[in-house]
């Protein structure tokens, strides 16, 4: 779990890369991993045998590359994951996305823990095995000592003016 605050690149297809040699699964691919708001993609190949197309859902069931709504020719293209959702992509090449060179991923969104302010944000130290760093408890021990104050105050107050509505109603009688 303390990876998911790190943005992470995740090369796709692994040491095989994007390709239709060696029969890659990137179904498989995808569900060994997790994707988050922030990673990026990794696509690596030889551009002269590849690419990679951004398409809908539709095309990406349809192998349909001419619609596409982005296109990476480099080789090396590094592809962003912005937002959650699906993201379906393809090679354009002839018969690749057929012969399954097509990666369809799901990208959640990133938690962000709302009770941790940045003030308690762990700082990172060359040095390592250390626990020291404040945690939320001890945020909450406060608010309820805070409380518990407050509570004997509002007790003391309320004490008070009961006393007083006794010496006015006293006043009164009298
Ligand atoms: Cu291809």
């Amino acid at each position: 779990m303390l990876g998911q605050s790190v943005a992470s690149v995740h090369k796709v297809g692994g040491s095989a890369g994007w390709t239709i040699l060696g029969k890659v699964d990137y179904n498989k691919w995808t569900s060994s991993d997790t994707f988050t708001t922030g990673d990026s993609l990794l696509f690596l190949y030889n551009r002269q045998f590849h690419n990679v197309k951004q398409v809908s859902r539709r095309d990406f069931l349809s192998c349909n590359a001419t619609s596409a709504m982005a296109t990476y020719t480099s080789g090396s293209d590094t592809v962003a994951l912005t937002k959650p959702g699906h993201l379906y992509f393809l090679c354009g090449f002839p018969g690749h996305c057929q012969a399954e060179q097509k990666l369809h991923v799901l990208v959640a969104a990133a938690i962000v823990s709302p009770t941790l302010s940045p003030a308690f944000a762990p700082v990172p130290s060359p040095s390592t095995g250390s626990s020291s760093s404040p945690s939320p408890a001890t945020a909450s021990k406060d608010t309820a000592q805070n409380d518990a104050v407050l509570l004997s105050m509002s007790a003391v107050l309320t004490s008070t003016l009961s006393s007083v509505v006794v010496f006015l109603v006293a006043l009164v009688y009298c």
